[in-house]
């Protein structure tokens, strides 16, 4: 079995420091939470930029400067989102591309997300494609419902993409599909030929769902933006704390973890 990468989700767009007062928010904390993630086991970072204030932006010079900060701090991949935050626009969700950064995520379709609609209309989606793919930036394919796969092969059909294919497969966001074993199952068997893929539960899903993915050869992302909680009742102390207990039972199971070298490999990322 291929080592495990394991994602770490440090900031993302929707969580505040008052539900997690650890939450990682200027560049300097965002790159110490990415030193101490990568110290934990974790090869990849997510990275979502935010204002001072906490509100999220897709600042390209604050995200220049988060990239920069974390270099100078750790060999990490850095993986910028192009989700943003809802009601943002395709244009300002692209802006952190145009850095070059090693990954970004490019999200599949269209889908509630709680009580908002987060929208990518077919023509935007196409539009981050070849933006990636001129910036020379590696996407991992953000699947939040199953038809957002069929898509994915859709474009592997027409050769738009050429495999293998990284995804992402976000599961128990409210409005889409649910955080349970059979949903992952299920997405698993509709995956294209020789995808590699990893997990990202939300909440309570979190810790169940990278087990599965643990044992089933899969890949595992953690981290404040997906779940803010150690277990329940218990907030998290940091993201780190998150990664170590996923590269603890990795261990336990005599699954390696992979180095941001390793993982650079298994993705197929040219450094
Ligand atoms: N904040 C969500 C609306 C991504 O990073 O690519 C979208 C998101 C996905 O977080
Ligand atoms: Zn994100």
């Amino acid at each position: 079995m291929d080592k495990l990468i394991i994602t770490a989700a440090l900031t993302g767009a929707e969580v505040t420091r008052e539900q997690q007062p650890a939450l990682p928010v200027t560049p300097d904390e965002i790159a110490r939470a990415a030193e101490e993630c990568a110290a934990a086991g974790a090869a990849i970072v997510h990275v979502h930029a935010r204002y001072p204030d906490g509100t999220p932006t897709q600042d390209k010079a604050i995200y220049a400067e988060i990239i920069e900060k974390i270099r100078a701090r750790c060999d990490v991949i850095v993986q910028v989102s192009t989700g943003g935050a809802v009601g943002m626009t395709a244009a300002e969700r692209l802006a952190p591309v145009e850095l070059r950064p090693e990954m970004a995520t490019l999200s599949m379709g269209s889908v509630n997300f709680g009580d908002d609609v987060f929208l990518n209309p077919p023509a935007d989606m196409e539009h981050f494609l070849h933006t990636m793919k001129e910036f020379r930036v590696k996407p991992e394919f953000e699947i939040f419902d199953a038809g957002m796969l069929h898509s994915l092969q859709r474009w592997i059909n027409k050769g738009v993409v050429a495999g293998p294919v990284h995804v992402d497969l976000v599961l128990g966001v409210p409005g889409a599909m649910a955080g349970t074993p059979e949903s992952l199952m299920f997405l698993r068997s509709q995956l294209p030929h020789g995808a590699t893929w990893t997990v990202a539960g939300i909440g309570a899903a979190q810790l169940p769902l990278a087990a599965m993915a643990i044992a089933l050869g899969g890949h595992v992302r953690v981290g404040f933006e997906d779940n803010v909680w150690f277990r329940k009742g218990e907030l998290a102390t940091s993201n780190a704390q998150l990664v170590a207990r996923i590269a603890r039972i990795a261990r336990e199971i005599e699954r390696a973890v992979a180095t941001p070298g390793e993982a650079r490999a298994l993705l197929r990322i040219e450094s």
